[in-house]
């Protein structure tokens, strides 16, 4: 069947057999064949409907997956490997979407998979960025910011005739709507639904990522998170939150109008997750726009209330927006009476300044709106939800502790299993059944096989095989070396420094040293970064420096470099991921304790067999339940240790760094070897940082690290115990299928 449709579109289109198409038009003629059988596919329904609306959503390559979700994924390789080609390779023509930024937009991908899997009603809604967030090159050990054009005209995405018009202060666009079919496992489609203009012009795109900003109607969504280091950054943000949430609002009403719903009883009939505080404008817009429907403001106020529910993904001040009134005045002049009206209703119930909405620098805390005119508000993990209610919005906790509610993060196991590690999968069939793939925690039936060598040692074999794959991928991408034989240990995340990446890059001057002074380790190690900076953050693009500089001294050095290896990856994103993961050893989940809401990239190393090496931080809380001590290696302060260092303001990175073992360390940041191939102002920089603030406790953990880290290389040495550490986590991961996620929000916010 799939074969002679296969055959027939090469045909049509090319007049070429499947052994004479070029790799290009295989994907062409996939990506038919996929749509067409999409199109089969009903389209998931209900009484009720959710609207997932994200600033991100971080889709990755969708050919395969597609695949998998349509059932069409093992014919169509077998097809084109007796006709001697690859999928892997057809894969690569796919250009990668960079329409999210981190854990939150690949969340919002992942839970899109689950919806439309678990036969949910709900669509996601966010911008069609052109250029998406930014293509990370390097250029003398530095990153530099280059657009990743990805919409092609044969691509994903479909255009539809739906169309409106958003006001800003002044003027007024029309917008268009495109979208992208979401498959379900097994079950019917969604959609994620992309909305942008037509004006856009994407020559306004010169050097890098720079252009002017000014020109709303030329670069309204050419690019994810513009620098916002200015004004001009500031005020474009708010232009696309705006023109997300009045389309996002006027699709709303318009399919619940269609569908002859009483829009007094909208609630009924919809309900809106609002991921971060992106899209929180969709409230005050959201009731004007009922307003003009002839429903009175208290109405209003109450129908939008009970249909809002708000996921707060953060406790980082920084990211926890709140806009001048004077940017909203001149951006949307409409929300702001509104938006007066919502906190004078406050302002008149609570005499608590942290409860505001409009605080007393006339900034709006757009959180702060979510919690007082939504219903629900969770947190990502276990941890983090205790902190939202015990420290950080403890005030609306008292107010309100039956919005609060945890929903512990999740990925979508077609992805970062079945697809990303297909022999690891299909072993798991042979040994489980394929039940795992509908019900995660059926993982948990591998246990019976702990003690079973044979099994243990196919486990190892896999993973020998994933790690060659990295190896002729990094060589194939970026011309680097790297031994499968050595262990790989891997930190791949965004850049921040409460994620740490420098207590790591500590480590490594750390064994360079001790290699230099004859400790030569067991076994070479091979050090993987993969992590993009945000272009206006100085001290983390001082990070990627640095990590540069070592992986070039390093690398040069021939005492060391047959022991040692650092390799940080160009462009880390959705398909490095995918060949990362399956081929990890050890998973670095280092942050700051208290700081990192969730992580899931922690969840798919688990899954895949890797170790965690962490903090008690986010879901590895979680994760450390699950597996107990013996399987995950855990090294730091505590999050209530670390909660009380800020309250006592009593962390004084200086006297850390006048131990001498840290001062080494830290001190060869400015070494003359670095000095060599690196520059001055970064490095010394991060050195300064380091030593004076260092506001993410670095140099606390520090030791500690070391310790854990020395114990984690000498483990892997005893195959035996380790590989039974793997199969353990394996086993346990089913409780981070985002299935259980999704299943958990809809029972207890969505309600669909
Ligand atoms: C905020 C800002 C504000 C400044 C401009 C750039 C920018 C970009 C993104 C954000 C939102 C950050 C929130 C976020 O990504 N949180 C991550 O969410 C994951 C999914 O819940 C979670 O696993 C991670 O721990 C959390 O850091």
């Amino acid at each position: 069947m799939v074969q002679e449709k296969l055959f027939e579109i090469l045909d049509n289109r090319f007049g070429k057999t499947l052994k004479e198409a070029s790799n290009e038009e295989i994907y062409l003629a996939l990506l038919e064949l996929t749509k067409n059988s999409i199109k089969k596919k009903g389209k998931n329904r209900g009484n009720k409907k959710l609207y997932y609306i994200s600033a991100e959503f971080l889709i990755g390559k969708l050919l395969s997956n597609n695949l998998i979700n349509l059932g069409l994924y093992e014919d169509v390789k077998k097809i084109l490997s007796e006709n001697g080609k690859e999928l892997t390779e057809i894969e690569e023509i796919e250009l990668e979407p960079s329409l999210g930024n981190g854990g939150l937009g690949r969340l919002a991908a992942c839970f899109l998979d689950s919806i439309a899997t678990l036969g949910l009603n709900g669509d996601g809604i966010g911008l069609n960025y052109h250029f998406g967030l930014f293509k990370q090159e390097f250029q003398d050990n530095k990153q530099k910011a280059v657009k990743n054009p990805w919409i092609t005209s044969d691509s994903w995405l479909n255009k539809t005739d739906i169309k409106f018009e958003v006001l800003f202060g002044g003027f007024k666009v029309v917008s268009s709507l495109y979208d992208i079919d979401v498959t379900g496992y097994n079950k019917g489609c969604n959609k994620l639904n992309l909305f942008d203009i037509d004006t856009i012009d994407e020559t306004l795109v010169k050097d890098g990522i720079n252009f002017d900003k000014e020109e709303i109607k030329k670069n309204l969504t050419l690019f994810l998170y513009p620098d916002d280091s200015d004004k001009a950054g500031h005020l474009l943000r708010i232009y696309q939150q705006y023109f997300m949430v009045s389309n996002a609002a006027q699709l709303i009403l318009t399919e619940a109008e269609e569908n002859g719903y009483d829009l007094h009883k909208l609630y009924n009939h919809v309900v809106i997750q609002i991921n971060d505080t992106h899209p929180s404008m969709v409230i005050p817009e959201l009731i004007r726009l009922l307003g003009e429907k002839g429903i009175e403001i208290n109405e209003a106020i109450e129908i939008v209330s009970k249909t809002c529910a708000y996921t707060n993904h953060t406790i980082l001040a920084e990211a926890l927006e709140k806009w001048p009134i004077e940017y909203l005045d001149k951006v949307v002049p409409q929300l702001m009476p509104i938006i007066r009206e919502l906190d004078n209703r406050i302002k008149l119930k609570y005499n608590d300044e942290k409860v505001q909405i409009i605080d007393k620098d006339s900034r709006v805390h757009m959180a702060h709106m979510d919690i007082h005119y939504g219903f629900s508000v969770n947190g990502v993990a276990a941890l983090h939800t205790d902190i939202l209610k015990n420290e950080e919005l403890k005030p609306f906790y008292n107010i309100y502790p039956e919005k609060f509610n945890n929903k512990t993060n999740g990925i979508t196991f077609r992805r970062w299993l079945i697809h990303c590690n297909n022999e690891l999968s299909n072993y798991i069939d042979e040994l489980i059944g394929e039940e795992y793939k509908l019900d995660a925690t059926k993982l948990e039936n591998l246990l019976k096989y702990v003690d079973n060598k044979e099994v243990l040692n196919k486990i190892e074999e896999i993973k020998k095989s994933n790690k060659i794959e990295l190896k002729n991928y990094l060589k194939k991408t970026q011309n680097i070396d790297i031994d499968e034989n050595s262990i790989f240990d891997i930190q791949i995340k965004r850049l921040h420094e409460y994620k740490r990446q420098q207590m790591n890059v500590l480590y490594i001057i750390h064994k360079y040293l001790d290699i230099k002074n004859g400790n030569i380790p067991k076994r070479p190690i091979t050090m993987i970064f993969g992590a993009k900076a945000a272009p206006a953050y100085i001290i983390a693009q001082d990070i990627i420096h640095t990590i540069l500089c070592l992986q070039e001294i390093i690398e040069n050095d021939s005492e060391v470099n047959k022991h040692l290896k650092v390799v940080m990856v160009e462009n880390y994103n959705v398909t490095a991921a995918s060949k990362l993961i399956p081929a990890c050893d050890v998973s670095e989940q280092i942050s700051l304790a208290s700081k990192e809401a969730s992580g899931t990239g922690n969840m798919k190393f688990m899954l895949n067999g890797a170790l965690t090496l962490g903090t008690e931080d986010g879901a590895n809380v979680e994760i450390h339940e699950l597996v107990g001590d013996d399987n995950i290696y855990i090294f730091g302060e505590s999050s209530e240790e670390v909660i009380e260092h800020y309250k006592k303001g009593d962390y004084v990175s200086k006297k850390y760094y006048e131990k001498t073992e840290i001062k080494e360390l830290v001190d060869f940041i400015v070494s003359d070897e670095m000095l060599a191939v690196g520059d001055e102002e970064n490095l010394s920089r991060l050195h300064k940082e380091l030593i004076n603030k260092d506001w993410f406790m670095t140099l606390l953990d520090l030791e500690d690290y070391i310790k854990t880290k020395e114990k984690v290389f000498k483990d892997f040495e005893d195959r035996d115990t380790w590989n039974k550490k793997v199969l353990i986590n394996i086993a346990k991961a089913g409780f981070f299928s985002s299935d259980r996620t999704i299943e958990e929000y809809n029972k207890e916010i969505w309600k669909l």
